[in-house]
């Protein structure tokens, strides 16, 4: 849609008004209205480490979600603040997982006689609570670019992996990536005495899964990839691995969004392909591509936002910058001292797998 000229003069200004001080950074699945006042677009990972590159940057405005801006805070310098434009916009998935939770979760594993044997690997998409329980434990972030590297390394350090929040990246990684069976995977769920699972089943199991996934990918199903197939001869199906295990098995291509990027840049002219992520992304990728006659499409027939990245939109950027022109910092995110070097260390070693 187009946006409201106004408001895109008044964000512009704002901006020039705000110079070298403010860096803007957009996630792919934000809005086409608010990517145009973006420095720099990426993945939650990418995002957060081109703001730690930039530290004359004051302001960091994050246009995406929670967990994001508390990541960017995690690798900025600390004379740099992270603002989210508007609180409400959080993640489901990352929700899914709350510290209390996962505390109770260890307590399970330590009962079982099994809490030793078990490294956590947590996915970026996860609040900086998590990231410091994972760290704290002797584990590591993983993004979906890197989670098989990420599980190979942990599966060096001890005998079990948990998997937190997403079940889906985890059980695609480990099944699809690494040749385990699902029958090494069990799946914790929280809402349940001790998980849902006996102590037989935690100590048989090689991944235990959080029962946490992405309202946005879960949706995409068996029946969308036969749909497409039937609609489009010779399609390429497309999907990112938070989508659902029998939906990444019937695809012919799964990777990050970095990796669908790349993947339709390369693409060849006349190629066809249905994409299974987020819609603001694909329509995107489908407009930039459209002339050189590469026909991408979205995996679904219902229309499908993530709507907490949509809640970021003009007027909350306007508002936003405006404000940080006039030197009040509204919604700063800040993930306090204890917390933030508990996740950067299970973020450094990250950044340190081989
Ligand atoms: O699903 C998401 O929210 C993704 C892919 C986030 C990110 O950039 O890591
Ligand atoms: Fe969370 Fe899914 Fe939205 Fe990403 S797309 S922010 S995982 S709800």
């Amino acid at each position: 849609s187009p946006s409201d000229p106004d408001l895109v003069e008044r964000a512009r200004a704002a901006k020039e008004k705000l110079g070298d001080k403010v860096f803007v950074l957009g996630h792919h699945y934000q809005r086409d209205e608010v990517i145009q006042f973006a420095d720099v677009t990426g993945d939650s990972f990418k995002l957060a480490r081109d703001a730690a590159a930039k530290p004359e940057a004051e302001y960091i405005v994050f246009c995406g979600v929670h967990f994001m801006a508390e990541s960017a805070d995690i690798l900025t310098g600390d004379d740099q603040k992270v603002v989210l434009p508007d609180l409400a916009a959080g993640c489901s998935m990352a929700d899914m997982a709350t510290a209390e939770q996962v505390a109770e979760c260890w307590d399970v594993l330590t009962e079982a006689g099994i809490a030793e044997q078990v490294v956590p690997v947590s996915y970026m998409n996860s609040s900086a609570d998590i990231k410091a329980f994972t760290g704290k434990h002797g584990g590591t972030i993983c993004t979906s670019s890197n989670a098989e590297r990420a599980l190979n390394w942990a599966f060096e350090q001890g005998e079990k992996v948990l998997f937190l929040p997403d079940q889906h990246l985890g059980r695609n990684t480990a099944v699809r990536d690494m040749g385990m069976s699902l029958d090494d995977c069990v799946l914790y769920n929280p809402h349940k005495p001790n998980g849902g699972l006996t102590v037989e089943q935690l100590r048989a199991a090689k991944m235990i899964l959080w029962r946490g996934h992405c309202s946005v990918h879960g949706r995409f199903s068996l029946e969308s990839v036969e749909d497409v197939r039937a609609r489009i001869p010779g399609v390429n199906v497309l999907v990112h691995p938070e989508c659902r295990h029998e939906v990444v098995a019937a695809a012919d291509y799964v990777g990050s969004t970095e990796y669908i990027i790349n993947t339709l840049e390369a693409a060849p002219a006349g190629s066809k392909w249905a994409i299974g992520t987020e819609l603001n992304l694909v329509r995107r990728l489908a407009n930039r591509y459209a002339d050189q006659g590469k026909e991408i499409v979205f995996l679904d027939k219902t229309v499908c936002f993530c709507s907490t990245m949509n809640r970021i939109d003009l007027p909350h950027l306007v508002w936003a910058l405006e404000s940080l022109a006039e030197g009040n910092l509204i919604n700063r995110i800040e993930v306090d001292k204890e917390t933030e070097s508990f996740a950067k260390l299970a973020l450094e070693r990250m950044l340190a797998l081989p």
